[in-house]
């Protein structure tokens, strides 16, 4: 089917638009009144992932508030090592927890590679549902977690502040996390293939905590696993283009890297400035983010301002998509995320004449 509003794909593949694209990373989430109550209606958070019709719904409810130019699949990173039988779990008001993490190799080599249409189903049978629904308005991203990122959930046994058990690993027993993150690489390609031949027209790979690695093991142990799913990554479906997109979290030291795996698209923070990053990579990938979540607090003005300023420092020319370096904040007024949508369709056209 022809996309009503291709904007985010043009964008992504370096192709002229009439404005800027804009989405926010997780646009779906607990800022939004709505997004709570199908939440409750789902029981928890899984369950929400798990039913289709409400994975759904909660997908398209920033679409109906805002004026967003693309859709992202509602599920999260960590169904990877809960299909490969870990056991997640959430308790309110924490993150994200393994009943079964990771301590040693032999648990490493005795993990599956799950099958995407089998124990992940259901994320396939969101994204068929959600395809059927957007009617062709705007794409869908689909998404999976970095091999290093999920690793460290695995190995940690949720989220970490210092990241202590997964880098004993690396350094006392480089084997097993090399075995583990090679396995997690050949799950991310069959899931996110899957992804593409279920309907998602744009692929993004979330590297949250490539950033807490040293230049060299940051090579060795994430990006070397991104580049191997981008090589092994299905790049056109249906004759459409699928862009991919790479997001390392504090990676601005290494964009040129990051641009050397063939990506279409790289992901900034907010902690690069994009007139420099497109400087040094522009030529060659798109940009997209890149500004600071905590903004979304400000008054309008300050909003605006801001959205002007990254317009800005991008200039002319194609190859950027706006969105925030990072997840917007759940105590976000949801009034100001539609000011920073409007803003950059009203801002952005003046870059986009002939
Ligand atoms: O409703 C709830 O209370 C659960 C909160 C929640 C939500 C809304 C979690 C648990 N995951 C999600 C959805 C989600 N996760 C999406 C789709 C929503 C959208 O964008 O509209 C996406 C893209 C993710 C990706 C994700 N999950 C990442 C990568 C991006 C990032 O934010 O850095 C990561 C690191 C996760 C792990 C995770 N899942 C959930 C939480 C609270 C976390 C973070 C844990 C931590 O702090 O380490």
């Amino acid at each position: 089917m022809q996309l009503k509003n291709d904007r985010y794909i043009r964008a992504l593949l370096r192709q002229p638009v009439d404005t800027t694209p804009v989405w926010m990373m997780r646009q779906a989430g607990r800022y939004l009144p709505e997004y709570k109550a199908t939440r409750a209606e789902a029981g928890d958070f899984m369950s929400l992932c798990k039913n289709a019709e409400l994975a759904c719904e909660v997908t398209l409810q920033p679409l109906r508030r805002f004026d967003l130019d693309a859709a992202i699949l509602f599920s999260d990173i960590l169904t990877i090592p809960d299909a490969m039988g870990l056991g997640l779990y959430f308790e309110t008001g924490e993150g994200p927890k393994f009943k079964h993490a990771l301590s040693s190799k032999a648990q490493i080599e005795a993990l599956p590679i799950p099958d995407p249409e089998d124990e992940l189903g259901y994320v396939m049978n969101a994204v068929r549902t959600i395809r059927r629904n957007l009617k062709g308005e705007v794409p869908l991203i689909g998404f999976s977690g970095s091999p290093w990122t999920l690793a460290t959930y695995m190995v940690e046994g949720g989220a970490s502040k210092a990241f202590t058990k997964i880098k004993k690993m690396a350094y006392a027993d480089p084997n097993a996390l090399h075995l583990l993150l090679d396995k997690l690489a050949d799950s991310v390609i069959a899931y996110l293939n899957a992804q593409i031949k279920a309907g998602a027209q744009s692929v993004m790979v979330f590297d949250t905590w490539g950033g807490v690695l040293t230049p060299r093991d940051y090579q060795l142990f994430s990006l070397q696993y991104m580049h191997k799913i981008v090589d092994g990554l299905i790049r056109e479906h249906d004759g459409q283009r699928v862009p991919v997109t790479l997001f390392t979290k504090n990676g601005g030291a290494w964009l040129e890297k990051i641009a050397d795996t063939g990506c279409d698209g790289v992901g900034l923070d907010w902690t690069i400035d994009i007139a420099e990053a497109k400087r040094r990579v522009g030529d060659r990938v798109a940009l997209q983010g890149n500004m600071d979540p905590s903004i979304l607090y400000a008054p309008a003005a300050r909003i605006e301002d801001e959205v002007k300023t990254i317009l800005a420092g991008f200039g002319n020319g194609t190859g950027h998509v706006f969105n925030l370096g990072h997840g917007i904040h759940l105590d976000v007024p949801p009034e100001n995320a539609g000011v920073f949508v409007e803003a950059v369709h009203k801002f952005s056209k003046q870059y986009h004449q002939e």
